[in-house]
């Protein structure tokens, strides 16, 4: 572990959150390493404010302790704080103060953190402590902060699109010329294949937890013993290195196909071809350019095709930066927003596991026992029973900030709230992602195992999907039969009979009442017991 410097004062004390682990972060670029102290604090608060999926604590406390070591090995003098040293105080502020009074620093120097909630933790430093405090923009994005705020002031619809294309243009990635290099921006549409029958998808490396990991491991077990998910199974990246490999076994082995396959899901293949990079791409261990660039360099080599290149990319540099400019832009107003008046309380399902939906039980299976779920998982499976189900758009956004390794709000609150709950009322998406149990059926193989039958439009052997789907429309015709992307499904619906639409109500009324009356409904509130 890290030396600690005796207490005395130094020059500036530099303040790493657990999510800001690279090394050219804005907080260390002009780090003295003769005078400075930087300081790293391990704290109850943050794995509980939510309480995050075993994994997801266990990943970061391994990434800062793995980190803190190698700035110590370049000589810096870093004050780790441990989760069980004495005095800990558990809280970002507390550990600031007590870590002003141990070296007595000219000034405090911190980058701006991924959420909201800390960013009004740091505004009250400036006004508490008793030395300045300096925050920094955080430079480990591609659109500044400010960039993007300026570019969303004046319009209520964002679209993820027009920004994607300016950001090929400010980074010239897959660009030539001033054009988009392959003639298209976008190859979407070549995105889309279900896997055939049999296909068998790459092993991917997975990294055995060395003796730092697997004290932390110990940690998280014993300290976090009621919070969701497994353990026993942990196999992310936690060092620059391993998350480097991790980045070049994708590129060689999944890149390739990455486009074709992106939206399938197969029973007991959780990642397909998948890069299984967010959690060290959020935490710091990589950043947005260099895996921008190691893609667009595998397409110039020709070891993988434009629609794969460009597919990804457009996932980091144009997605992950506009959720991230959406957040800061509308916060914090963005997340009170109830569009739909959505209100159902989350089922406990989303926690157990334990219903006849196969494709819920799956994507709660693979979740619990990865914390991660895939981009077509959480948006149509779990997403997509959320909107045309109706539930509480908090509960559900606390639900996802929970349970995958690579959550932070300022990336979950955006892709919840806005792309998949539509409770902005069309910020982000022209309109909702609502789909009945056919879409489920075409792109992946859970419909074969399940207990409903997705040909079934009404009564108890029906897909639950199929009349929740209808229903959410009937619902909402009010908000929604105006939007000129809606106009198909309303065309149809206007065409039903009065017999068949109250065949929906009665259908989806039963369902949704028999998610309340579960005799562990009463556990709302409590959804992380130790039972699950
Ligand atoms: P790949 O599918 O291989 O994609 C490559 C990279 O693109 C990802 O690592 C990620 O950095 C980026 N990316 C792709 N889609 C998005 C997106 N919509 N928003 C932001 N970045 C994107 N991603 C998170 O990092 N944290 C979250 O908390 C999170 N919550 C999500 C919640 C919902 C409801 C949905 C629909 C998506 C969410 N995503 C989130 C985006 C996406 O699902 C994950 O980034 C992705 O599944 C991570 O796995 P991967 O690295 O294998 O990604
Ligand atoms: C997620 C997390 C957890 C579980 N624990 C810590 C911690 O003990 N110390 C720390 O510095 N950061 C932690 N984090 C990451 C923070 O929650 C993250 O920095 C904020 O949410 C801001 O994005
Ligand atoms: Fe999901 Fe319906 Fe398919 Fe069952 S039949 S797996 S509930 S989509």
């Amino acid at each position: 572990m890290p030396v600690k410097r005796p207490a005395g004062s130094c020059r500036t004390l530099r303040f790493v959150l657990g999510d800001q682990l690279t090394r050219r972060v804005s907080s260390l670029i002009d780090l003295d390493p003769e005078r400075d102290v930087v300081l790293m604090v391990e704290v109850r608060d943050e794995a509980t404010y939510v309480r995050h999926h075993k994994q997801k604590i266990a990943f970061l406390f391994a990434a800062m302790r793995h980190a803190a070591a190698d700035l110590a090995a370049e000589g810096v003098t870093v004050d780790y704080v441990r989760l069980t040293d004495p005095g800990n105080t558990g809280s970002f502020t507390g550990e600031l103060e007590r870590a002003v009074a141990r070296h007595r620093p000219e000034r405090v120097v911190v980058t701006e953190p991924g959420e909201w909630r800390v960013w009004a933790m740091m505004q009250d430093w400036r006004e508490t402590l008793a030395v300045p405090v300096e925050i920094r923009d955080d430079n480990r994005f591609l659109c500044p902060r400010a960039d993007f705020t300026n570019w969303a002031e004046d319009r209520h619809h964002l679209r993820m699109e027009t920004f994607y294309r300016g950001m090929r243009r400010r980074t010239g990635l897959l660009m030539e010329n001033g054009e988009p290099v392959g003639g298209r921006w976008n190859f979407d549409a070549e995105n889309r294949k279900r896997l055939p029958r049999g296909h068998r998808v790459p092993d991917r490396i997975g990294f055995q937890p060395d003796a730092v990991t697997r004290e932390v491991i110990a940690l998280v077990e014993r300290e976090f013993d009621g919070h969701f998910g497994d353990l026993a199974t942990f196999s992310w990246p936690v060092t620059r290195d391993d998350a480097l490999a991790a980045l070049r076994d994708f590129i060689a082995a999944c890149l390739p196909t990455f486009g074709d396959y992106q939206d399938a899901m197969k029973t007991g293949a959780p990642y397909l071809y998948h890069a299984l990079i967010s959690p060290a791409l959020n935490a710091g261990l990589l950043t947005a350019d260099e895996v921008c660039r190691a893609a667009e360099r595998a397409y110039r080599e020709g070891a993988a095709p434009m629609h794969c290149v460009e597919g990804f990319i457009r996932q980091i540099l144009g997605w992950r930066e506009y959720v991230r400019g959406v957040y800061w832009a509308r916060m914090p107003a963005y997340r009170e927003t109830n569009a739909l008046e959505a209100g159902r309380a989350l089922p406990w399902f989303y926690w157990s596991g334990e219903t006849e939906l196969n494709c819920i039980a799956q994507v709660v299976s693979d979740t619990r026992a990865h914390a991660y779920a895939h981009h077509i998982q959480r948006l149509m499976v779990t997403g997509n029973f959320a909107l045309i189900a109706g539930l509480d758009p908090a509960q559900v956004e606390e639900w996802y900030l929970i349970v995958f390794a690579d959550a932070y709000e300022w990336v979950e609150l955006p892709n919840v709230h806005g792309m998949v709950l539509w409770a902005d009322g069309g910020v982000m998406g022209s309109k909702p992602y609502a789909a009945s149990g056919a879409y489920i059926d075409r792109m992946s193989d859970y419909c074969g195992s399940c207990t409903y039958d997705v040909k079934v439009k009404s009564g108890a052997a029906a897909c639950p999907f199929n009349y929740l789907y209808w229903n959410f429309l009937i619902e909402n015709e009010d908000r929604l039969a105006q939007n000129p992307r809606m106009a198909m499904p309303y065309r149809t619906l206007r065409g039903m009979t009065d017999k068949r639409r109250a065949e929906i109500r009665r259908d989806a009324a039963a369902f949704l009442e028999s998610l309340s009356s579960r005799p562990d409904a009463a556990h709302q509130g409590d959804q992380t017991a130790s039972a699950i």
